[in-house]
């Protein structure tokens, strides 16, 4: 073997073990890495704030910390969990690593612009930590104006600073993605034989790209009201507050698509492997993944029932929503169809795609709930809405992006997490998640608003309820960062292809070498032709 040839079967992991290799690699490998080291410490620190925030709610005075105190809280974890660890989560971590793999490409179209990506969102998380360390920000995640604008002493600029710049990762990482995906496919990989976790990482590469622009602008104008006066959202300087609203829905609400349609990727890659059959109404699959994209740009308004937009704008949107539960529908059933008469088992993994599936039923028809413009005048604003978006995004997203972890960690790392931990964890965090989470649908229906560090007493038994549970989430998302470490030394090798799925990044060693394939695979099947039983 030449000395070309031999370096070319060291694992990407090998290619360097000095922090500077690291920080100046182009490898997308090695950028999925360093995404999923830090998007794990800004899981933690969200986390920290969201213990506050429950152990300020088990009694119904405000008796643990200050309202001040109370409300920084809650804003730093809408902002950590939203812009520093859902929007870039899977893309960045999974999509990184996957998308070239299982394109049969060597790494992404632009692998500077990667990295450019990885450093922005560091620099983004630099702005956020120093202005919790300053003192925090108390206006939410959502910035509303002309509080953010002009009442709240805290330190909104920096807040926004930070938001501004993880906004251009992802619109690197968006454009990246829709490149190569494009242009870089194996021969014979055509369009509707990609994978549908490729399909649904292009579908939010576009809304990265169109939407993410509209972010920066309208932060940069709460910046500039704040910094120089100008009326742009306080009506006191003849500026107009429902502006604000429009605009950062406009973003954010195409924004919470950027955390679910990756989820809904990864769920059909687990539940194809594990239940050894195609995905079901494959074509149906992608064109839902790409209705939900666009649809998701026409609902922003149905945030606003109540903040004095036109009734006939409230039913428009309201109806719109309601469309976009039909694609939404349209994949739950596919998920189970899949299922149907499958050969299926219960690794890890599964579980937590399956979790995935039920979680995510429960967050969109509370979706239809709350997007029917008469019920929602009694909701909004209350526990029901907090509690219908975490069962999309906690009970969705971050099950999908933990199967997917547990999933690829055998490719990403070369050796398997010990299954039974798996299990256990998987287990744990759906029963906590419904503890906690449940029981606020029924605060948010008994008229519990959101935002308040006390409540009346009657409702002491269910917020207890909820902490409790927010307790044995905890744990459960403790255990797989303690045996996934684990598992980087004591792990049982892998081998290239240990759930023997179908795919392209199984057919390469495990870990992948640096240029990823040895010869540019060709393609000549379709996605996913499993056969029912494991050879
Ligand atoms: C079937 C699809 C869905 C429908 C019809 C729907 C509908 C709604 C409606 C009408 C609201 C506003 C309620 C209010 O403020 O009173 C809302 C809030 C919210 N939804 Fe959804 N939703 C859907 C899916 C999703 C998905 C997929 C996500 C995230 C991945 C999500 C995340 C959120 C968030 C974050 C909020 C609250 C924002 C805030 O006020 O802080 N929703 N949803
Ligand atoms: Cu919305």
């Amino acid at each position: 073997m030449s000395a070309n040839a031999a370096a070319e079967y060291t694992s990407y992991l090998d290619e360097g073990e000095t922090l500077k290799s690291w920080l100046t690699t182009l490898d997308h490998k090695r950028i999925a890495v360093l995404y999923l080291v830090s998007i794990t410490l800004f899981f933690f620190i969200g986390g920290i704030a969201a213990a506050v925030i429950r152990l300020e709610l088990v009694t119904a005075g405000g008796d643990f910390v200050t309202a001040e105190t109370y409300n920084k809280s809650f804003s730093l974890h809408g902002i950590v969990m939203v812009w520093f660890f859902l929007i870039p989560s899977i893309p960045a971590v999974l999509g990184n690593f996957l998308i070239p793999l299982m394109i049969g490409a060597r790494d992404l179209a632009f692998p500077r612009l990667n990295l450019a990506s990885w450093y922005l969102y560091t620099l983004g998380g630099i702005f956020t930590i120093g202005m919790v360390i300053a003192g925090g920000v108390d206006t939410g995640w959502t910035f509303y104006t002309p509080f953010s604008t002009m009442f709240s002493n805290t330190y909104v600029i920096a807040a926004v600073l930070g938001v501004f710049i993880v906004g251009f990762s992802s619109i690197f990482t968006g454009i990246n993605f829709i490149v190569t995906i494009h242009k870089m496919r194996a021969p014979g990989l055509t369009w509707f034989r990609l994978p549908m976790f490729v399909w649904a990482n292009y579908a939010t590469s576009v809304i990265m790209v169109l939407a993410t622009p509209v972010l920066a602008m309208t932060l940069t104008l709460v910046a500039v009201e704040r910094i120089f006066q100008i009326g742009i959202f306080d009506p006191a300087l003849g500026g107009d507050p429902l502006l604000f609203q429009h605009l950062f829905w406009f973003y954010s609400h195409p924004a919470v698509y950027i955390m679910v349609l990756p989820a809904m990727g990864v769920a059909s890659e687990l539940i194809a492997c594990f239940s050894r059959s195609p995905v079901f109404g494959y074509r149906f699959m992608a064109y839902s993944v790409m209705a939900i994209a666009i649809l998701g740009f026409l609902v922003w308004g149905h945030h606003m029932f109540v903040s004095g937009e036109s009734v006939y704008a409230g039913m428009m949107f309201s109806l719109f929503s309601f469309m976009v539960a039909i694609p939404s529908a349209i994949k739950v059933f596919n998920w189970t169809a899949t299922l149907y008469k499958g050969s299926i088992s219960f690794e890890a993994p599964m579980l937590y795609a399956l979790g995935f599936v039920f979680l995510f039923m429960i967050g969109g028809l509370t979706g239809i709930i709350v997007a029917a413009l008469a019920l929602d005048v009694h909701l909004t604003d209350t526990y029901f809405v907090i509690a219908h978006f975490h069962y999309i995004m906690v009970g969705g997203s971050v099950m999908a992006y933990l199967g997917g972890i547990h999933f690829w960690w055998p490719k990403m790392t070369g050796r398997m997490y010990p299954e039974m931990w798996g299990r256990i964890a998987a287990v744990l965090i759906f029963v906590g998640f419904n503890v906690t989470f449940f029981p606020q649908f029924l605060l948010g229906y008994l008229g519990m608003p959101r935002r308040y560090h006390e409540y009346p007493e009657e409702l002491e038994v269910l917020n207890v309820i909820s902490s409790g549970g927010a307790l044995i989430l905890a744990l459960g998302y403790l255990l797989p960062l303690l045996y996934l470490l684990w598992s980087l030394r004591y792990g049982r090798i892998a081998g290239s292809n240990p759930w023997e799925a179908k795919g392209l990044e199984w057919q390469t060693s495990s870990p992948p070498a640096k240029y990823n394939f040895r010869e540019t695979p060709i393609v000549t099947e379709e996605a996913y032709a499993y056969s029912p039983y494991k050879v």
